[in-house]
């Protein structure tokens, strides 16, 4: 079974405009609404590829039902924590004449520690043995950032896996429980390790150094240059991302952990599921918003990715 928790789920509402424009009123051209957090878009990745999963969270107010329900309406089962307040929205702005894009992220309502206690509690009746958990996104006000460190040690108490997709504090102390998977974009990488990430050589070291705090598999994603996969027994792999047209790289990375968790759920390699994620990245991005490509685009897709051998010769 997949499970994805989403700590900090968001309503995410896209608006496109002609041009940005400052201090007048803009008009939409286009507007839609996504069901966001970036375990819940996990979740719909999933989806796509006709794979089961169960979206765990805390939700509150209307906008926590218009996720939950809108989850439903796409057949994806959930198992809430509802808190009190509005869960947040973040709302992108793309202009249309230049391709770029202003996202703003609310922090999200805080959650205390008696809810928190719960969703431990809720996790622990859930896991079973060989169960495949994504951790990802931010985490709400009032949440430590060792929550997800203690999760992590929960899942793997029952003998489920864990990977984890989040940044700063979180994640260094999410690795020093030694998840199964992490998946960091450059940026990330490049904040916890301070290591440059310029060059696959570079991202090699900094997925090495992530290793040495604790990660088994690391995976740096790469924007549309690919991903770089660093195993637990030390074999590096790079797969570059096929040629697409980017439209919204927003939700790009949560569309790889989704093919990432979905390749390892089905028994394949960690290399096997790098290709399989930089697919699903891939097709996200070329998508409008956080939309998660079809299974027949994502499988076209793949045919297209090489993943190689990256490693680093000795100095000797
Ligand atoms: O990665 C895309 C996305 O999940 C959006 O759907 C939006 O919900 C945002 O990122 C949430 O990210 P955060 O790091 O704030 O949890």
């Amino acid at each position: 079974m997949i499970y994805t928790l989403t700590l900090n789920p968001a309503v995410d509402r896209e608006l496109t405009v002609s041009q940005v424009q400052y201090d007048t009123v803009l008009r939409a051209s286009h507007e839609r609404i996504d069901f966001g957090g970036k375990g819940f878009n996990v979740s719909r990745l999933l989806q796509s590829l006709h794979t089961p999963s169960t979206a765990v969270g805390f939700l509150g107010g209307k906008s926590g039902e218009i996720l939950q329900d809108g989850l439903k309406s796409l057949g994806i089962a959930t198992d809430f924590v509802w808190i009190p307040g509005e869960t947040r929205t973040t709302v992108s702005i793309v202009d249309q004449s230049s391709g770029h894009y202003i996202k703003v992220n609310e922090k999200g309502p805080p959650v205390d520690s008696d809810k928190q206690a719960q969703l431990l509690d809720k996790i622990a009746a859930l896991a079973q043995a060989g169960d495949w958990w994504v951790l990802a996104g931010s985490l709400p006000p009032r949440v430590p950032d060792s929550f997800y460190a203690d999760v992590i040690r929960l899942l793997h108490r029952h003998g489920a896996r864990a990977i984890l997709d989040t940044s700063g504090e979180s994640l260094r102390l999410g690795c020093q429980a030694s998840p199964d998977m992490v998946k960091p974009n450059a940026s990330e990488a490049r904040q916890l390790t301070g290591l440059p990430l310029e060059t696959l050589t570079q991202a090699a070291a900094a997925a090495h150094s992530m290793h040495q705090i604790g990660a088994q598999n690391v995976i740096i994603s790469l924007g549309q240059a690919g991903a770089l996969l660093r195993t637990a027994g030390a074999a590096t792999w790079f797969a570059a991302s096929p040629p697409v047209l980017e439209r919204n790289p927003t939700g790009a990375g949560d569309a790889m952990v989704g093919g990432l968790v979905w390749a390892l759920a089905g028994g394949l390699s960690p290399q096997v599921a790098l290709g399989w994620g930089v697919a699903c990245g891939a097709a996200s991005a070329s998508l409008d918003g956080t939309e998660m490509g079809t299974q027949a685009y994502i499988e076209e897709l793949f045919q297209q990715v090489l993943v190689e051998d990256a490693r680093v010769p000795d100095k000797g």
